[in-house]
């Protein structure tokens, strides 16, 4: 099913025009309401009226994560505080969090938005859904709420955490869909599974609606097995809108844009131009339509790659592939990029490993070591030394094929290493560490 026929199988002509005509105006409104824009626009001289075709865009400055901290909290607003209805805000690593502002119109334009990648993944109003994302600041949990009950889903605000809850209300309130992170659906799919749930009879899961940080493809086919559910990628940010940015359908081949509001880049992460259609860089978007904090050419650093090809299930939005790793998640490890995701691939496609890992990065004098911990799928192993060392060998080969390098790697027993309830945090780099 498809939740807006008219903006989602636009032809591309339409579209286009569409969303000049939204530019146009957004780059006006941001010009004009937000000193922040003015005062980038008029250091170069660029006019609002000089955005005359879609490539104009390649004119407007750049904005980055670091333009909303500077400008915390309520810099970057375009309208009076007394027309904004609701906060939210990313945590950040350090520091303040980036805190972003929706009018009433915004959370009509998000909802929307997130019904229609709902919708996409399978869910109707048949479907009761938990919501197993932390509520709060955080857009996750929210964001994917209101989509949901837009489309008429009975939804199950559980949060995130208290795992074994989670499962006792995925049992006994039937519910039909999980809203999650992808290592908290693991999480959820082990402590099921060590409860001594019988997946058949007393869950009903279909659809998983996984989303809010990168999985490599191995993990989702091992999250579709273990919960007996269908499972879609769903992306988005705070500082864009939250979820609801795209999402995969039913054919996942990379997830559909909900470009008639966010209008998508893919640019060379070097020379910052953009990359034919296939090839990886950073996704750059614009807000085409949000009034609380419009967002000119937003630097995500998340990389993909977009697919214009018309896809089988009638949608003709653009689709951009599963995130590969952020600019900054990228590991430089003696002189070769590695991202975790690649790793991930690797160790999820052995039986023989378990699902948790960890990933260490350290210098020994001057050279760069990477340190691989991986759970053990079977306990009795960690007995048989000579079993370890094959493994561990096998590992390390199928990690050199993939990364160019050698990794140290060092096996744990099952379900011995952190688990997360919200987004995983796996890689721990100290080579920058003051000593
Ligand atoms: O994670 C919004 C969201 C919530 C998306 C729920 C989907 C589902 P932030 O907390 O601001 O917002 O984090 C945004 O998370 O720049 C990516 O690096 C990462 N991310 C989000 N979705 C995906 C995904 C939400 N499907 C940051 N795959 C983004 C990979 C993702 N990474």
């Amino acid at each position: 099913m498809i939740y807006n026929e008219k903006y989602e199988t636009m032809n591309r002509k339409d579209m286009s025009a569409l969303q000049l005509e939204r530019l146009q105006h957004i780059v006006k409104y941001a010009y004009e309401n937000v000193e922040f824009y003015k005062k980038k626009f008029d250091e170069i001289g660029l006019k609002p009226s000089d955005i005359k075709t879609l490539d104009d865009i390649r004119k407007i400055p750049f904005t980055e994560k670091k333009d909303l901290r500077d400008n915390y909290p309520y810099g970057l607003v375009a309208v009076p505080m007394d027309e904004t209805v609701r906060v939210h805000a990313s945590s950040g690593t350090s520091g303040k969090p980036t805190v972003v502002v929706y009018t009433k119109n915004d959370l009509e334009m998000w909802s929307e938005n997130v019904a229609r990648i709902v919708t996409a993944a399978g869910i109707t109003k048949k479907d009761i859904v938990q919501i197993s994302f932390g509520y709060g600041l955080f857009t996750g949990a929210l964001g994917l709420h209101q989509g949901l009950e837009k489309v008429g889903a009975t939804v199950v605000p559980a949060s995130s955490g208290n795992t074994e809850r989670q499962c006792m209300l995925l049992k006994d309130l039937g519910v039909t869909g999980l809203v999650a992170t992808p290592s908290y659906a693991m999480y959820i799919a082990e402590t099921l599974e060590k409860l001594g749930y019988d997946m058949d009879k007393d869950i009903k899961l279909k659809y998983g609606l996984f989303g809010s940080e990168a999985s490599s493809r191995e993990m989702r086919n091992e999250l579709d097995k273990k919960l007996h559910l269908f499972s879609t990628d769903n992306y988005g940010l705070s500082e864009i809108i939250g979820p609801g940015v795209s999402g995969e359908c039913e054919y996942k081949c990379g997830m559909h844009i909900n470009e008639d509001h966010f209008y998508p880049e893919v640019l060379n992460t070097d020379t910052l131009e953009p990359v034919p259609d296939g090839e990886l860089g950073e996704l750059v978007i614009t807000t085409l339509t949000k009034e609380g904090m419009p967002v000119l050419r937003y630097r995500t650093k998340d990389i993909t790659s977009l697919d214009h090809t018309p896809c089988k299930c009638g949608r003709t939005t653009v689709r951009m592939g599963r995130i590969r790793g952020r600019v900054d998640d990228m590991l430089i490890i003696r002189g070769v990029n590695v991202f975790p995701s690649q790793i991930e691939g690797v160790l999820m496609e052995m039986p023989e490993v378990g699902n948790g890992y960890e990933i260490i990065v350290y210098k020994e004098g001057y050279t760069d070591k990477l340190e691989v911990h991986v759970e053990v799928a079977d306990a009795n192993l960690i007995t048989d030394y000579h079993k370890l060392e094959q493994l561990q060998d096998k590992i390390k080969k199928n990690l050199r094929v993939v990364l160019q390098i050698d990794a140290i790697v060092k096996l744990v027993e099952p379900q011995s290493l952190k688990r997360f309830e919200g987004k995983a945090k796996r890689v721990t780099d100290l080579r920058n560490v003051y000593k």
